[in-house]
């Protein structure tokens, strides 16, 4: 064993120490580098694994503008390098669910990949789906398209939808078409209105305006605005008039597109009576003839009194000298408070309109209020203009031709041979006294 201790004991030939660091840093590297290579070899294989058995696919849907409405895209014919056709219909969404229904992914048509071989170049695109699941795919409906590819409604989702089971290729695509339908117009007869009957005729004329109606996808016509008053047409256009009576009435306003669709709306046309004044003419007895009806006292409860005359007659005329009433003063009212209790009323007469009132002069009688006679009528009048009372009062004063040396006597009693024997009587008075020294 000695020499197994003199050997092992013995001077021992050292390595350099570089040498020795060289050799360990080498195998250091070689160690790494083998286990650089081992991961990617097993990254390699099991990625490879991992996508031969979890292909994923794509989804491809084509929207197609079905002009013949036959279900098939007969009409679509873009190929490689051909200008994209006009019936690939961009801006369409499209939801995919699964089979639980869960929404996994959603997207709509636009330009994918234009002009290339076999491929419309318009579509919406979903990737990353996995095999082997039923999923349901449905379009988003646009208003005024009718499908007809699948041409059926999904209970389930409320929008035509297909399924497909993704297994065996890694695109899949899907068509749907649709045709344009018409729209219909849409109708609006305007604001309600409300109108004053200004003549008080019984009836005004208003404006119907129908411009608020329209037709997305076409036009109306003027003649196919029209517009009914119950069961009774009253005008057509879109912007027309009609006199409508006093009252409310209920309009409506039917429109027409161009391609036979209709659309209503109503419209309420009020038309309201104008305000109405009552005109009361007072005819007192002037006893003093100094115009003014001093004389009248009348008040509540006190007796009528005598020097209100009754039976004096008024005629009205409007600015355009058209007779408008007429009324004979007599007891309407009498002894109520502040109420002379003896004229001639007109009512219903409307605002904003100058009347003309004429007393009808009686023999016998000079007039002193207003003291003038209207050269137009021949008769003393007064013009008022209707605005700011309800009860608008004129007074007409008149006095007594008496013959001197008589009392008053009651001329409007006479009849017209008594007013030539008094007027014969005053001759003879007056020659008399003439004749006498
Ligand atoms: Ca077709
Ligand atoms: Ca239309
Ligand atoms: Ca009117
Ligand atoms: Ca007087």
């Amino acid at each position: 064993m000695t020499w197994n201790v003199a050997r092992d004991s013995g001077p021992v030939r050292r390595e350099p120490r570089t040498r020795r660091s060289e050799r360990l840093q080498s195998d250091a590297s070689r160690r790494a580098r083998w286990a650089q290579s081992v991961a990617v070899v097993l990254l390699l294989f099991g990625a490879s694994v991992a996508l031969a058995q979890v292909p994923t696919y794509e989804l491809r849907m084509i929207k197609y503008n079905d002009l013949d409405q036959n279900g098939t895209n007969n009409e679509i014919n873009t190929g490689a390098g051909e200008p994209q056709s006009g019936n690939a219909l961009t801006g369409w969404e499209f939801v995919v669910y699964d089979s639980n229904g869960n929404e996994i992914g959603r997207n709509t048509t636009s330009v994918e990949n234009a002009g290339a071989n076999g491929d419309l170049g318009v579509r919406a695109s979903i990737p990353g789906l996995i095999s082997g699941e039923e999923i349901t795919i449905c379009e988003t409906q646009q208003a005024g398209w009718v499908n007809t590819e699948p041409g059926t409604i999904d209970p389930t989702y409320g929008e035509p939808c297909e399924t497909a089971t993704l297994t065996s290729s890694t695109t899949v695509t899907r068509y749907f078409g649709n045709y344009l339908d018409n729209l219909p117009p849409t109708a609006d007869a305007g604001p309600d209105q409300t109108v004053t009957d200004a003549d008080n005729s019984g009836s005004e004329l208003v404006t119907l305006d129908g411009s608020g109606s329209f037709d997305t996808d076409g036009t109306i016509a003027n003649a196919d605005y029209v517009w009914t008053l119950g069961p009774t047409q009253i005008a057509t256009g879109e912007i027309t008039s009609f006199s409508f009576a006093v009252g409310t009435n209920d309009v409506t306003l039917t429109v027409t597109d161009d391609n036979g669709a209709t659309d209503t709306d109503t419209v309420q046309i009020i038309v309201e009576a104008p305000d109405t004044f009552e005109l009361r003419m007072i005819k007192y007895n002037d006893l003093d003839e100094d115009g003014t009806n001093n004389e009248i006292n009348t008040g509540a409860g006190e007796p009528q009194s005598g020097n209100a005359l009754t039976g004096w007659e008024f005629v009205v005329y409007d600015d355009n000298g058209n007779e408008v009433g007429r009324n004979t003063t007599s007891v309407e009212n009498a002894g109520a408070n502040g109420d002379l209790g003896i004229r001639a009323g007109i009512p219903g007469l409307i605002s904003g309109q100058d009347y003309t009132i004429c007393e009808t002069q009686q023999a016998g009688w000079i007039n002193s209020q207003p003291g003038t006679i209207d050269l137009t009528y021949g008769e003393p009048c007064e013009t008022v203009t209707l605005t700011s009372s309800t009860t608008v009062t004129r007074y007409f004063g008149n006095y007594q031709l008496v013959p001197p040396g008589l009392g008053p006597i009651p001329v409007s009693t006479l009849g017209p041979w008594g007013l030539v024997l008094l007027s014969m009587l005053m001759v003879i008075v007056a020659g008399l006294r003439y004749a006498r020294p």
